[in-house]
């Protein structure tokens, strides 16, 4: 939907001659936030035939491939990335007979697929949480449980068993009164997170990429990978030891932010998993004769997020490279940018290939943040949305109606604009599942491609000679 991540600096012409195993070196992958692209249906939501009526004009823009946000059957907390089912499609998505055709039709324009690999939770409705809130044999280890600490002001309560607050506010640790433990959840209350010093959960998950390989996608990007393990009690006297503060004064006891985190990101074991689930997609590499691509979300140093690559005994992942994400702004310069690619160029090992990503669906629109004339493709801005309308689970456990926005990842989630009717074209039932922006009658795609110096047409100009 508005993602453009462009590996390597080059950007085309390498690719002409580029095989099925060199494509992903020079490939321009255009990240689609499915509930939000298309809807051809009119129940106001995104889905898969939307983005396959899509594909086209996708091709026609001279991307290599799309990558797609969560498809799968989910509660949608969290917008699909609290899964119930790895290997099933969201109804309100379309079909697995959907998905198929979506790919089959990707294939014939030579367009790849890359889907999101969820891998650090679930969500709390998934079947695997069930059997082990039930303590069911084979099941009992599969999440982080633990008891709670008795509290030494009232005798016969407890308290959670450790001050860890997760990425949405508040305790990472959610009481289940079936199994009487805390369980433990990174993001919110309805992702409860995996136990990866689970042998069965790490076998299920390589499940998981084999399921979506033997259907042909071209592999997938990890969602929050440095999260994937915590520390391990048994190393800390069999406690989960407090995080210490991290004297940042924008924030309250109950914010994320508010703590350094030691114990709950960036640890060792992380590494070996990344590694291994290369190896799963190297063996895909070799039975398909096209190259499997496997990228992975980590916010983190540097130097953390480079390991991700791999080191001389063992390939790794792509690590996004989010360092303009993080360090380029409106006011930035060319010297700023040339800066800012440099740092990556540093610390990259020798022989591996860069990335660079502007956005995604966390993220203020690119033309938001670093102004009009630098957004991409058709430079939409970030929408309007109040807080009756809000729908995000960050803004919403804010439960403030006034500054929910600081929060708030709804207004660059706001509908595609395809055109100047109504919902922009988005949808042609009565609403979509978030208000479309305001400005969609002068920024949408029809309009651009109408005019010849339009912000489309300034944006693909290279693309658009092949
Ligand atoms: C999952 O968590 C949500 C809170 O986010 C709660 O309302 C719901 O009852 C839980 N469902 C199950 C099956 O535990
Ligand atoms: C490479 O990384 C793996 C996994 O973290 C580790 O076990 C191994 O010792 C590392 N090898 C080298 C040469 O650094
Ligand atoms: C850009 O510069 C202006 C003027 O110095 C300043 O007020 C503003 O906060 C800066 N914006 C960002 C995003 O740094
Ligand atoms: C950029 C990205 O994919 N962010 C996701 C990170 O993980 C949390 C929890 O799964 C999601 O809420 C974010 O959207
Ligand atoms: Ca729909
Ligand atoms: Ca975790």
């Amino acid at each position: 939907m508005k993602l453009i991540l462009v590996l390597t600096v080059t950007i085309k012409l390498a690719i002409v001659s580029a095989t099925d195993t060199e494509w992903w070196k020079t490939a321009l992958i255009y990240q689609i936030y499915p509930r939000s692209f298309k809807d051809s249906d009119g129940d106001g939501i995104g889905d898969l035939t939307g983005i396959k009526e899509k594909l086209p004009y996708l091709k026609s823009t001279g991307v290599d491939g799309i990558w797609l946000s969560p498809i799968y059957l989910s509660p949608m907390r969290d917008f699909g990335y609290d899964i119930t089912d790895y290997k099933q499609i969201a109804p309100e998505y379309g079909t697995m007979k959907d998905f198929q055709e979506l790919l089959k039709e990707a294939r014939k324009l030579g367009l790849r697929v890359i889907l999101d690999f969820v891998p650090n939770h679930t969500s709390n409705e998934s079947d695997w949480f069930i059997r082990s809130a039930r303590r069911e044999p084979g099941y009992e280890d599969f999440y982080v449980w633990a008891d709670g600490i008795v509290d030494p002001e009232r005798p016969g309560e407890v308290l959670p068993p450790s001050n860890w607050m997760s990425h949405f506010r508040k305790s990472m640790w959610e009481y289940h009164p079936g199994r009487g433990q805390y369980y433990l959840h990174q993001f919110a209350i309805g992702q409860p997170d995996l136990n990866y010093r689970s042998q069965r959960v790490q076998a299920e998950m390589k499940g998981v990429l084999r399921f979506w390989l033997d259907l042909g996608v071209s592999g997938f990007r990890v969602d929050v990978i440095n999260l994937l393990y915590e520390v391990d009690p048994k190393n800390y006297g069999g406690v989960f030891p407090d995080e210490p503060l991290s004297g940042n004064s924008d924030t309250d006891p109950d914010d994320h932010d508010h703590y350094h985190h030691i114990y709950t990101q960036d640890l060792d074991e992380t590494y070996e998993v990344a590694y291994d689930w290369r190896e799963v997609l190297n063996e895909y590499t070799e039975k398909h004769g096209e190259y499997k691509m496997i990228l992975s979300e980590a916010y983190t140093s540097v130097l953390n997020t480079i390991r991700f690559y791999g080191n001389e005994s063992r390939d790794g992942t792509i690590p996004f490279n989010f360092i303009f994400l993080g360090e380029i702004n409106k006011n930035s310069t060319a010297r700023d940018i040339k800066t800012t690619v440099d740092k990556w160029m540093t610390y990259m090992p020798h022989n591996k290939v860069a990335n660079w990503v502007n956005g995604n669906h966390d993220q203020s629109r690119l033309a938001s943040r670093q102004g009009p004339e630098r957004g991409e493709e058709i430079g939409m801005t970030d929408g309007h949305v109040s807080w009756e309308d809000t729908k995000d689970p960050q803004a919403c456990n804010t439960d403030d109606p006034i500054n929910y926005w600081k929060k708030s990842r709804d207004p660059n989630r706001t509908p595609y604009h395809w055109d100047s009717s109504v919902f922009a074209g988005f949808t042609c039932g009565v609403a979509p599942w978030l208000p479309v922006a305001d400005n969609y009658k002068e920024i949408n795609l029809q309009a651009q491609l109408r005019t010849r110096r339009s912000h489309f047409n300034e944006y693909w100009p290279i693309q658009k000679t092949f």
